[in-house]
């Protein structure tokens, strides 16, 4: 089990052991004595994480490969805007796609029916990919050098923050149908992201939602992060986020060392 977020992800190497009490009931604090202990298995976890992360990160600019990590709750539309994006940039760019979710292959499959090669990781109890996990993916793909690599994360606003994956950029999506409240309720997420999809734009006739509400908040935990307001079912703004790849793409290209072309 992660320690890190409490959820059921075997991270490869922890040892960590379950703890039950004598007196037979759980309850939401920790005891002073585990609580030292506790922090140190946080600390592990996430320092080896972050090893495999840094590997990840060397391998893919050896390559010119730009990856990026999508997370988002359940359903904000990562996959419909990972098909739209294929389907714009299948041809002109190498593309690979790493899916994943607790249970089900069904986005790998709906990547694979887009016509583009995809491994699913199914997480079990897991709420998070992990940079091991993805790292032995990335391998198994077939992704020419200077291709685009897209990680689907686990729908989850909370745990894939703390979990590097080695990728370029973390790309947080909130649609419209979740509340403007969202980056101030899950800041972590929010802050870690260097890009904000705000997707489903389409349905804002129809929902309460307060776009410059929403702009505010993700501003005042990220003031940096780059914003993309797009609907993948209407495809209005998709193409700013088609250009932002595309440039993501070349820069990839560019950087990578002259030994590895
Ligand atoms: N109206 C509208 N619906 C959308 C849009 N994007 C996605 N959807 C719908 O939202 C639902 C969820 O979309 P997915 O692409 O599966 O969302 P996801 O984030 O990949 O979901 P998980 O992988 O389960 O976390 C589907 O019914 C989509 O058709 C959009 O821009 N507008
Ligand atoms: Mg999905």
């Amino acid at each position: 089990m992660c320690m890190t977020c409490g959820c059921g992800t075997s991270h490869p190497h922890s040892h960590e052991h379950a703890h039950t009490h004598e007196h037979g009931h759980s309850h939401g604090y920790t005891h002073a004595g585990q609580k030292g202990r506790r922090l140190s298995l946080e600390q592990d976890i996430l320092a080896e994480n972050n090893r495999y992360a840094a590997a990840n990160r060397v391998a893919w600019r050896a390559q010119g490969v730009f990856a990026l990590n999508l997370v988002s709750s359940p359903g904000s539309g990562k996959t419909s805007v990972l098909v739209r994006t294929i389907e714009a940039l299948r041809g002109a760019v190498p593309l690979a796609v790493i899916e994943g979710d607790q249970q089900t292959d069904n986005d790998a499959q709906r990547i694979h029916a887009a016509g583009v090669p995809a491994i699913q990781i199914n997480t079990g109890k897991g709420c998070h990919l992990d940079a091991h996990a993805v790292g032995h993916a990335a391998q198994d793909l077939p992704l020419s050098d200077g291709g685009l690599l897209l990680i689907e994360n686990v729908g989850n606003l909370v745990c894939p923050a703390a979990f590097d994956l080695g990728e370029a950029h973390k790309v947080v999506m909130l649609s419209v149908t979740e509340g403007e409240d969202k980056p101030i309720k899950y800041p972590d997420m929010f802050a870690a992201a260097d890009v904000l999809l705000l997707n489903k734009i389409d349905l804002l006739p129809y929902v309460d939602f307060d776009v410059a509400q929403a702009l505010t908040y993700a501003h005042r935990i990220n003031p940096g992060v780059r914003v993309f307001q797009l609907s993948a079912r209407s495809g209005e703004g998709l193409s700013a986020w088609f250009d932002w790849l595309r440039d993501g793409v070349d820069s990839a290209r560019r950087e990578m060392p002259q030994q590895s072309r």
